[in-house]
């Protein structure tokens, strides 16, 4: 039991504090935290921090506070999450985190010396250094869901295939999900898969696929395209569930042939285009299909991006490279989840560079009583926008649309005009990770805001656009 604290103004204007009348310096840590899923890694972080000093005060996060920094699928309620902490027997105060800007607050109204947290923030909270010292402790590397957690729900221990920049963006990202953890990493060039995991903290790093798989339960594939196919057969095959980048791959029947293991072997298998799973873009959805524009005539939507033709760019590959494959997931994501997958009919045109590379391209898909077009450019630019046009009104996402943050329903009476926004996060790929994870915890009730049909229908266009290139 603790002595009483007396409180007193001591140097830089710091509040410290002194105990009972032996006249001790108390010296005060403070930690913040979601601490949803109570594991390992966060009893090792609560029990260095208290190391740190004599008293330890940790703020957990509410619900809503942790909605608004975007962190999603916190599963524990606020009170199971308290309880973890005080019951790890380290925090000697338990405060509520709701609100940005708190941290600052907190640590003056306590008194505190020292903020710590996990090195997964390493640079993000130096702003705090004003106030107290700020100590990074390294995070825990391989955390295994034995540890102290009585829930139902296991950690999803995810690796990650290729180490360039998407997977970069993905750490990052999934940092904020509650309920996963990248375990490890896999590169062909086990030097670049060591770098990677050393520059993340990461607990394993491979070269080798097989030894890979069996460290981990579910991957996120980011490798070149053409390899997609291969690393997610023999992931499904392991008994892993998989999360692929876009264009999960460029052939109808290996898009089916993959839908079909995992559906018979009850794994997911998603495809990580991730405006498909972005709040903003389901909202747009939702409305549209709500009848307000009336019929649906048309929809069309752009992604350009300028990528410059130096050695070796992924983009440029003869193969598989081009503004199509890199890009047109996105325009006919829109297409695809208002018109359907049966298209009548599909025509393409484009303009190739010398080495019958596609820079500019467009998809036009004829329906019963619609019409659609796809537009990308990798060598022309062109303004990024969706707009759904019907027989009552029309929706315009303005670009960037496949970042949905905000979009107008716009009438003939210009004075009904709608506007709507919604809320998007980071690079939004947390979204797709989040539905992944809830897909992988309920198997009972699976939902897939991009279905198994609509990726074969994604790989079916782009064969068939790709067999037309070859050709033309
Ligand atoms: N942690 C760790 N090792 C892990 C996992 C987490 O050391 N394998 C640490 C985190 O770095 C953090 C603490 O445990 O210091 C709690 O982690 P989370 O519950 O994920 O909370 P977080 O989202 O990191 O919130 O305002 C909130 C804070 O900014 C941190």
């Amino acid at each position: 039991m603790m002595e009483p604290i007396h409180v007193c103004k001591l140097g830089r204007g710091f509040v410290r504090k002194i105990i009972g009348l032996t006249g001790v310096i108390v010296k005060k840590v403070i930690t913040f935290g979601t601490f949803d899923l109570f594991h390992e890694g966060h009893r090792r972080l609560l029990e260095r921090a208290k190391a740190l000093g004599d008293y330890l005060i940790v703020g957990v996060t509410t619900e809503q506070f942790d909605i608004r920094r975007g962190k999603l699928n916190v599963m524990d309620p606020l009170m199971r999450r308290i309880d973890n902490v005080r019951s790890s027997g380290y925090a000697d105060e338990v405060i509520i985190e709701e609100y940005a800007g708190q941290k600052v607050a907190d640590i003056q109204k306590y008194g505190v010396d020292i903020f710590t947290v996990g090195s997964d923030w390493c640079g993000r909270f130096d702003y705090l250094k004003e106030y107290c010292d700020v100590v990074y402790l390294e995070r825990t590397k391989d955390i295994s869901s034995s540890g102290l957690r009585a829930v139902h729900y296991d950690i999803v221990q995810l690796g990650i295939v290729g180490t360039g920049r998407i997977a970069r963006r993905i750490v990052e990202e999934v940092r904020l999900v509650s309920g996963v953890s990248i375990r490890a990493a896999y590169n062909p060039r086990g030097e670049s898969a060591r770098n990677f995991a050393e520059q993340y903290e990461l607990g394993f790093h491979f070269n080798d696929y097989d030894d890979f798989l069996e460290k981990i339960n579910a991957v996120y594939i980011a490798s070149p395209h053409n390899t997609h196919y291969e690393y997610a057969h023999r992931a499904l095959l392991a008994g892993k569930h998989v999360l692929c980048e876009k264009p999960m791959v460029l052939r109808e029947a290996e898009a089916k042939d993959l839908f079909e293991l995992a559906g018979s072997r009850r794994l997911v298998l998603m495809e990580a285009l991730k405006t498909a799973y972005m709040p903003g873009f389901l909202d747009a959805l939702a409305i549209a299909k709500s009848g307000r524009l009336g019929i649906i005539r048309d929809v069309e939507a752009a992604f350009t991006k300028l990528v410059p033709d130096t050695a070796g760019a992924r983009e440029y590959d003869v193969a598989v490279g081009g503004s199509f494959t890199e890009l047109a997931s996105y325009p006919l994501l829109p297409i695809i989840k208002i018109l359907g997958c049966k298209y009548e009919d599909a025509r393409f045109e484009f303009f190739k560079d010398g080495n019958g590379v596609d820079v500019y391209a467009k998809a036009h898909l004829r329906y019963g009583g619609a019409v659609a077009t796809a537009k990308t450019g990798i060598g022309v630019k062109s303004e990024g926008q969706l707009l759904i046009s019907g027989t009552q009104g029309y929706l315009l996402v303005k670009s960037p649309w496949w970042l949905t943050r905000a979009f107008d329903v716009c009438y003939e009476h210009t004075e009904m005009n709608e506007h709507f926004s919604s809320q998007l996060q980071g690079y939004g790929l947390r979204y797709a990770i989040a539905d992944f994870i809830r897909n992988i915890n309920n198997p009972s009730e699976r939902r897939f805001a991009l279905s198994g049909g609509d990726s074969i229908a994604l790989a079916r266009i782009m064969q068939k656009f790709l067999e037309i290139r070859t050709a033309g």
